[in-house]
């Protein structure tokens, strides 16, 4: 059995750089992390308050932005080729898809580092700087390099989405009839899920972040543009958990031992989350003044359904689990767990991000309900629910597989598997203390996005002082367990020998794609009802926020004449207003 390079030697190539530049972010995202951790626990000062923020903006771009999506490119771009078993249908395209991520990349990185210079150069107009956070909404602004470069970047995932779509339609040419591999159906419905994100993300930064910082427009109206942002927001972080999920699905119970449980049902997940991710993205604005309560009431109950998928998905991936355990001689009711392959940091590492992702689903099934979203809104709590989600389903699987992704895109063997067994542990470990103890300050009321929370003279009802501690204990072993897994790959890659690496084939499911109907498949179907369940969800309130506080804020349009507007009226003053602004925009 050949290895993925062995197969594809050029398309390793990229699927390789991507991880390489997944790598760098983490780098650069781990350092600042352990730097605002120890900063705001109040244990060690290497930096300063106003600095704090520029680490925290960089701490998030470079995680949640840069590390998890140049990591999931890399995952999709292999998942599609070697499941199609066919190269990528240009090259040069490919190339093309990577040049504008990586300059997307360094443009908006530019942008926040230039937050930390004493003083920072004018470029376009105004200091370098964008201290904005990864949620970049209005009224924070930040130079137009960061805005600049983020376009570059989703751009560039657009295109590589095209160059997949490419692939499928040349395959589908030379295969009609047959079912779509499961692991490209699974890369297509979740970029067809991203198409439909960004749009939001898109409008936000062309119509009016990026003219706001470039000085074409004096105002924005912030709500419309955190509306934006979240209708984006929410699916972007299916678009992080899609990759692990693939490889819960596929990779993990080949390393069990057996083989995935049920194919259709995966199929199902990946539809539910085409549908259901985007018109929820309202729960992050439970909080926000301006949104009628109904609105918030749709996207709750939407919420809830989308738990659906990621309940299917933890029966569907510990029965493949199981299954393997019983191939390798496992018995009992709980005894096959011991017969599993623990001693490999592949497996055990993504076991771990879905036992860690049990709890952090739970926190989001408690930030989701509207009333006790009140509770914990805004707090520390929201941090521990992330670090377990995007920091440990997402990120220690993506770790995890990147000990059996180097061996697959080098030709050379892991080295250093106990290191790498220990790194697993030390996230899983560092992980507990610091997410447990985040959620418990944050019931007691500890803010988030605040550099010095203890106020002074203020007594928390609680004891924060002691989870300050864990937070920074837990920052610390985490700091701890990345410079393993940098010691574990740059061992692997200066001195891992060539050859002996396993296949990368993946196993047939227990139950396969011919016990679905032929109608799971239907792609076009599903984005279909995926748009309309979007414009039902956001069109009213869109209007209801243009309404109230005018496209481009309060005096940047006129508002609706006085009264109670039906819907026709209502829809035609907003497409009026939006051709009348954009007018006024581009003659001024
Ligand atoms: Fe969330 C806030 C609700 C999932 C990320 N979320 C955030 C923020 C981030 C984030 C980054 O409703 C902060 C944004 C900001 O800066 O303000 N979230 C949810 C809900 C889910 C959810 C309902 N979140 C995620 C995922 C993320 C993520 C996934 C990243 C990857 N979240 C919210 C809400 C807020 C929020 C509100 C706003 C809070 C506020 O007030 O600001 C659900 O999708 C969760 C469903 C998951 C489950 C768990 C299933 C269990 C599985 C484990 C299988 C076990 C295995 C192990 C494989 C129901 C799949 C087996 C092992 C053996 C040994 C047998
Ligand atoms: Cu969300």
């Amino acid at each position: 059995m050949s290895t993925f390079v062995d197969d594809f030697p050029a398309e390793a190539k990229v699927v390789r750089s991507s991880m390489y530049n997944a790598f760098v972010a983490l780098a650069i995202g781990a350092l600042m992390g352990i730097l605002q951790t120890l900063y705001r626990t109040d244990v060690f000062h290497f930096i300063s308050a106003e600095q704090y923020y520029t680490v925290l903006t960089a701490h998030g771009v470079f995680m949640v932005i840069s590390f998890t999506i140049w990591f999931l490119v890399g995952v999709f771009a292999w998942a599609v080729i070697s499941s199609l078993d066919r190269g990528v249908e240009d090259l040069r395209f490919t190339w093309a898809w990577f040049g504008f991520m990586t300059v997307g990349t360094l443009l908006a990185a530019i942008a926040i580092f230039g937050g930390f210079m004493s003083d920072p150069p004018e470029v376009l107009g105004s200091e370098l700087s964008a201290d904005v956070l990864f949620t970049f909404y209005a009224p924070l602004e930040a130079h137009p390099f960061f805005y600049i470069g983020l376009v570059l970047f989703v751009v560039g995932t657009w295109l590589a989405g095209a160059d997949w779509f490419r692939s499928y339609l040349a395959w589908r040419s030379e295969n009609p009839g047959e079912r779509i591999p499961l692991p490209t159906f699974m890369v297509l419905t979740t970029m067809i899920m991203w198409y439909i994100a960004t749009l939001g993300v898109a409008t936000s930064i062309l119509v009016f972040l990026l003219p706001w910082s470039l000085g074409l427009v004096d105002t924005v109206n912030p709500t419309l543009t955190r509306t934006l942002f979240w209708f984006f927001g929410h699916p972007v972080v299916y678009f992080w958990l899609m990759p692990a999920y693939l490889l819960w699905y596929t990779l993990l119970p080949k390393l069990a031992g057996g083989r995935l449980f049920s194919d259709p049902l995966a199929r199902v997940v990946f539809v539910l989350f085409l549908l259901l991710s985007t018109p929820v993205g309202i729960h992050h604005q439970y909080l926000d003044p301006g949104i009628a309560e109904g609105f918030k009431f749709i996207a709750m109950t939407n919420t809830m359904f989308l738990l659906l998928p990621s309940l299917l998905t933890a029966f569907t991936v510990v029965a493949s689990i199981e299954h393997g355990a019983r191939q390798r001689g496992g018995e009992g009711r709980l005894g096959w767990l011991k017969a599993l392959p623990w001693k490999d940091p592949v497996f055990t590492g993504m076991i771990f991000a879905g036992l860690m992702f049990a709890a952090g689903g739970f926190s989001g099934m408690v930030n989701a309900g509207m009333n006790i979203n009140y509770l914990v809104h805004n707090t520390l709590w929201v941090p521990g629910h992330f670090h377990l989600t995007v920091g440990t389903a997402v990120a220690l699987t993506f770790m995890a597989a990147s000990y059996w992704f180097i061996p697959q895109l080098t030709g050379k063997q892991l080295v250093g598997r106990s290191i790498a067994l220990v790194q697993v542990v030390l996230w899983f470990v560092g992980m507990v203390f610091m997410t447990n103890a985040m959620h418990r300050t944050g019931m007691l009321g500890v803010p988030r996005r605040t550099a010095e929370p203890w106020y002074d003279g203020f007594e928390y009802a609680g004891n924060v002082a002691e989870h300050n501690f864990q937070i920074a204990l837990g920052g610390t072993i985490l700091t701890l367990s990345i410079l393993l897994f940098f010691v574990v790959i740059l061992l692997t890659l200066l001195r891992g020998s060539k050859g002996g690496v396993e296949g990368s084939s993946i196993p047939e499911p227990l139950s396969g794609p011919d016990h679905s109907p032929a109608v799971i498949d239907n792609l076009k179907l599903w984005a279909g009802i995926a748009i309309v369940l979007v414009i039902m969800a956001y069109t009213l309130p869109l209007a209801s926020i243009v309404e109230r506080g005018g496209l481009f804020g309060p005096d940047g349009m006129r508002s609706f004449p006085s009264g109670n507007p039906g819907f026709l009226e209502y829809t035609s003053l907003f497409v009026q207003m939006v051709i009348q602004n954009a007018t006024e925009v581009i003659f001024r």
